[in-house]
C-alpha cells in the first residue's frame, strides 16, 4: 500500500501544481490527523485518492492491564486510531507477558498490518521477531518502554519518557524536601518497591533512585523488591517491608498504583504514610492526586502515557515520506502536596 500511497502523493502534487483538479478529489476528513493540534492537520492527506474505506491497519501490542497509566495509555490509543481519523486498530493486550506480545507480533504480520506499535514488556529478546517484522516490510514504532537490539533498524523509532531522569527527579525531589524541613542531616533509610524486572521503566527508575541515595550519605537502601507495576503486589512487598525493618523512612514505589498498595499496608501497620513515612512514586496520574491531597503520598514524578498521538503524528510522517526521529523523549514535570490541588483539574489521567 505504501507504493500506492507515494505514487497518488505524486500524483495529487503534479496535479495540484497543473491546477488540473478534476482528478483530485480529496475525502471528506476521512484522513484528518488524530492530533488536533498538529501542524499537518491543514497540509493535503497523503491519501487523499484512498477510497474511503482504505484504512491504515495498525497492529498495538500492548504491555497489559497493570496499572492506571496503562489504561490510559490503552484508552490514548483507542481514541486516536479510530475508522474516523482513518485507522483500523486491532489492539492486543499481553497480560505483562512477553510471549504473548511475540504472539500478537506475529499475528499482526500474518493479517499484513500497514504498522506494528510495541510497548515491550521487558528490553530484550525482541531480535527474531523484529527481525520476521521487517523482513514482511512492516515498520515498527515503540512506544513507551524500548528494547535493547543490536540492529536499530529493526525499529523506525521510539517515544516515551526518560525514566533515568525521573527516577534522579524522584531523589533531588527527596534531597530538597529535606532541606525545607530541616531534616537534611538526619539518617533515612529507604525502600525501593520496582516494577516489571527488565522492563525501561524499572531499569531507568531503579538506576536513577539507587544512583541518587548513593550520593547523599545520609540516605542508606534497605531492600529493594519488585511489585510488578501492580497495587495488589506493592502492597504484598511493603507488609514483608515492614515485617523485615521496624525504621522504614522512606518509600520509593516505581509506579503509583504500587504507592497506592504501600500506603495500605502502613496504614494497616498503624503508621502513618506521608507523615511517619515519606512516599515517593511515578506516573502521577489522578488517583496520585486525590493521595497527594489526602497527605498519604508525598510526591508523583510524572510519566505521560498519552502516546497516541504522538504515535499517530510519527505515521503520518512516515506515510508522507518524511524523516522521523529515532528517539523522542516526552517532557514529564513533578507534583507534590504543594501544587496537587491546584493542578488536578489540569490532569488528562
Ligand atoms: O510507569 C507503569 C506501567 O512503562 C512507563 O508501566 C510505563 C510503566 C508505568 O505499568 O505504571
Amino acid at each position: 500500500m505504501k507504493k500506492l500511497l507515494s505514487l497518488l502523493t505524486a500524483a495529487f502534487l503534479i496535479a495540484g501544481m497543473t491546477a488540473c483538479t478534476e482528478t483530485v478529489t480529496p475525502p471528506a476528513d476521512t484522513t484528518a490527523p488524530a492530533d488536533p493540534q498538529s501542524s499537518e492537520a491543514s497540509e493535503p492527506a497523503v491519501e487523499a485518492e484512498e477510497p474511503a474505506d482504505e484504512l491504515i491497519t495498525v497492529g498495538y501490542a500492548q504491555v497489559g492491564a497493570e496499572s492506571d497509566w496503562r489504561t490510559a495509555n490503552t484508552v490514548s490509543f483507542q481514541s486516536t486510531f479510530t475508522a474516523e481519523n482513518g485507522y483500523e486498530l486491532i489492539f492486543d493486550d499481553a497480560q505483562q507477558k512477553q510471549e504473548n506480545q511475540v504472539k500478537a507480533i506475529r499475528n499482526f504480520i500474518a493479517q499484513e498490518v500497514d504498522y506494528i506499535v510495541l510497548a515491550p514488556t521487558t528490553e530484550t529478546g525482541w531480535e527474531t521477531v523484529l527481525g520476521e517484522a521487517k523482513e514482511a516490510g512492516i515498520p515498527v514504532i515503540l512506544s513507551d518502554r524500548q528494547v535493547v537490539v543490536t540492529d536499530d533498524t529493526l525499529y523506525e523509532c521510539w517515544v516515551g519518557g526518560n525514566f533515568l531522569k525521573e527516577g534522579q527527579d524522584g531523589v533531588t525531589w527527596l534531597n530538597n524536601y529535606l532541606v525545607e524541613n530541616g531534616r537534611d542531616s538526619e539518617a533515612l533509610n529507604c525502600v525501593l518497591l520496582q516494577g516489571t524486572i527488565g522492563s525501561s521503566a524499572q531499569i531507568g527508575r531503579t538506576q536513577g533512585i539507587e544512583e541518587g541515595i548513593a550520593a547523599n550519605p545520609n540516605l542508606t537502601l534497605l531492600e529493594k523488591q519488585t511489585g510488578e507495576f501492580t497495587q495488589a503486589k506493592g502492597q504484598e512487598v511493603m507488609e514483608s517491608f515492614l515485617k523485615a525493618y521496624d525504621d522504614i523512612d522512606v518509600v520509593f514505589a516505581e509506579n503509583d498504583n504500587m504507592a497506592f498498595g504501600a500506603i495500605d499496608a502502613i496504614k494497616a501497620a498503624g503508621k502513618v504514610p506521608g507523615k511517619d513515612i515519606i512516599i515517593i512514586s511515578f506516573d502521577a496520574v489522578k488517583a496520585a492526586f486525590d493521595a497527594m491531597i489526602a497527605g498519604d503520598l508525598n510526591c508523583s514524578v510524572e510519566c505521560n502515557p498519552l502516546h497516541g498521538p504522538r504515535v499517530s503524528e510519527i505515521i503520518q510522517k512516515l506515510e508522507a515520506g518524511e524523516a522521523v526521529e529515532k528517539i523522542q523523549y516526552v517532557d514529564e514535570g513533578v507534583f507534590d502536596q504543594s501544587n496537587a490541588e491546584a493542578e488536578l483539574p489540569n490532569r488528562m489521567y
